[in-house]
């Protein structure tokens, strides 16, 4: 699934850089790093933690210490998803990186998925791991979870007119161009809802957002930090970037 001109020239990917952002996944942050390294040999992987109790940054650490693909970037406390990202984004940039990849460490994103998502970013300027298009699936998930995740990706393609399947999924290859292209500096989302954000601005910019399906696995080991707070902030931003927009286009006309 495409939007956006499909006719582009891309340039090269550059260096990847595949972002893990951590809070208590102590047990997950190994296997997942190893994972990266032995699916995508030549990218580099920078666990972006939240000073997390459990010690994860610890052990992130020692992954650097064993391997210098792998950096760590220790934050001073949780912040949320949204911005652990919005650093290990700017992070990536300063470095001179040409793609970052947003992937959790619970092991719901497949690594050996990842050379799929690169490939379409040849000709993409954003690519979405997608659970809901031909192909995608999700293996031991919650019913209720898929019910949140299904219906909060068709509210938002509903209200903001994302013609995007799986608007919230967080495994995503970006193009530093795009990122600097979206406007990072006012992005307040913090929970999930930042990958609807995220989504939404690419699409109203115009820029070029392929859908690649992928097979999203529950996690075995650690704790959810899904909350009622998480998607309360999801459900007021979407319902008011829909009004905001509404508005918008309603101005537009009358000015015409
Ligand atoms: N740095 C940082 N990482 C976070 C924060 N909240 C969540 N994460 C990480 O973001 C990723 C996704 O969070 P999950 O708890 O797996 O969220 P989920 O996939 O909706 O929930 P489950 O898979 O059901 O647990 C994981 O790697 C988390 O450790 C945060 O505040 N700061
Ligand atoms: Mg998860």
């Amino acid at each position: 699934m495409t939007h956006g001109g499909e006719q582009r020239q891309y340039g090269p990917l550059g260096t990847v850089l595949v972002i893990i952002p951590t809070y208590n996944e102590a047990d997950n942050v190994r296997p997942v790093v190893e994972r990266v390294r032995a699916a995508v040999p030549e990218a580099h992987v920078l666990v972006a933690d939240d000073n997390s109790p459990d010690g994860t940054g610890k052990i992130a650490d020692e992954l650097a210490a064993e391997d210098e693909q792998v950096q760590v970037l220790h934050r001073q406390g949780k912040e949320g998803l949204g911005a652990a990202y919005l650093a290990g984004f700017r992070w990536g940039i300063e470095h001179g990186y040409g793609t970052l990849v947003e992937m959790d460490a619970d092991g719901s994103h497949q690594p050996e998925e990842l050379p799929r998502l690169l490939t379409a970013l040849r000709g993409a300027d954003l690519v979405l791991g997608s659970r809901w298009v031909p192909g995608g699936r999700v293996v031991n998930w919650p019913k209720h979870r898929e019910f949140i995740s299904r219906g909060g990706s068709m509210y938002s393609r509903a209200l903001l007119d994302v013609p995007l399947r799986d608007v919230t999924g967080g495994y995503r290859a970006f193009r530093s161009e795009t990122l600097e292209g979206l406007g990072m500096d006012d992005v307040a989302s913090q929970g999930y809802c930042f990958q609807v954000d995220m989504a939404h601005r690419a699409v109203r910019a115009g820029y070029h957002v392929v859908e690649v399906p992928i097979t999203f696995v529950e996690r075995e080991r650690g704790d959810s930090k899904m909350s009622n707070d998480i998607l309360a902030e999801a459900l007021w931003r979407v319902t008011a970037w829909g009004m905001e927009g509404r508005v918008r286009k309603l101005l537009g006309r009358r000015h015409t």
